[in-house]
């Protein structure tokens, strides 16, 4: 369903099974010895969610790209597994879109978890400029996903983001603010076995050229 021309929400995309075999592999990471951990941003603000970035890292203090996690624990990213590179490269192509992953941000969220408005604007200038899209995948809890347009200020929508959900953010929406408001505890499916919600970004242009 085309939210805004290039933002196309994929509610159920994946079946339960998928869903089981996708979140063990999230939590086998995050529980690793290259896992969670929790970001300050540059203003020394602590996010609200647990982080692991798979293929590279996003440095939550310099918002740039780099090889290892340099505002952490010094580790290498760990690397991103192919078979999640071929479930964004399906689900980008669902929505009619192209995507060759080279970074997956891993994040984990509580009840009280929630991520402010944002654009998603480190990744390279030239797939910006495509239109590359990201692609977010849902498990868990649902979570209120809020869309506004290019400027912080412009009127938001409201998606619930349910678990087995795609989102697939590109085109003329790239660029797009956007956030998570808030997460609705015990609204996923008890057979994942977890609370709270993860979430899958995968994105290109996240590596030098
Ligand atoms: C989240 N997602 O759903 C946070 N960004 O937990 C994002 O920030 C996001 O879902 C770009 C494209 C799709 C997204
Ligand atoms: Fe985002």
């Amino acid at each position: 369903m085309e939210i805004f021309p290039g933002a196309v929400h994929l509610p159920r995309f994946l079946s339960l099974a998928e869903q089981l075999e996708l979140a063990e592999r999230c939590q086998a990471i995050g529980n690793g010895p290259t896992g969670w951990y929790v970001p300050t941003v540059r203003g020394g603000g602590q996010m609200r969610v647990r982080m692991v970035c798979l293929g590279r890292h996003w440095n939550a203090r310099t918002y740039r790209y780099e090889a290892s996690r340099r505002d952490h624990d010094g580790r290498p990213a760990p690397p991103l597994p192919p078979q999640l590179s071929a479930l964004a490269v399906r689900m980008a192509e669902a929505a009619g879109m192209r995507l060759l992953p080279d970074v997956c941000i891993l994040n984990s969220y509580d009840a009280a978890g929630k991520m402010g408005l944002h654009q998603d604007k480190d990744e390279r200038q030239d797939t910006l400029a495509a239109g590359v899209p990201i692609v977010s995948v849902s498990l868990g809890d649902t979570a209120k996903f809020i869309i506004g347009g290019l400027t912080r200020k412009d009127a938001k929508t409201m998606v619930p983001l349910a678990s087995g959900d795609g989102f697939v953010f590109g085109g003329p929406s790239r660029l797009r603010f956007h956030g998570v408001a808030a997460v609705l505890p015990h609204t996923g499916p008890p057979e994942l076995g977890f609370d709270g919600r993860l979430n899958l970004t995968f994105r290109q242009g996240a590596s030098p050229p």
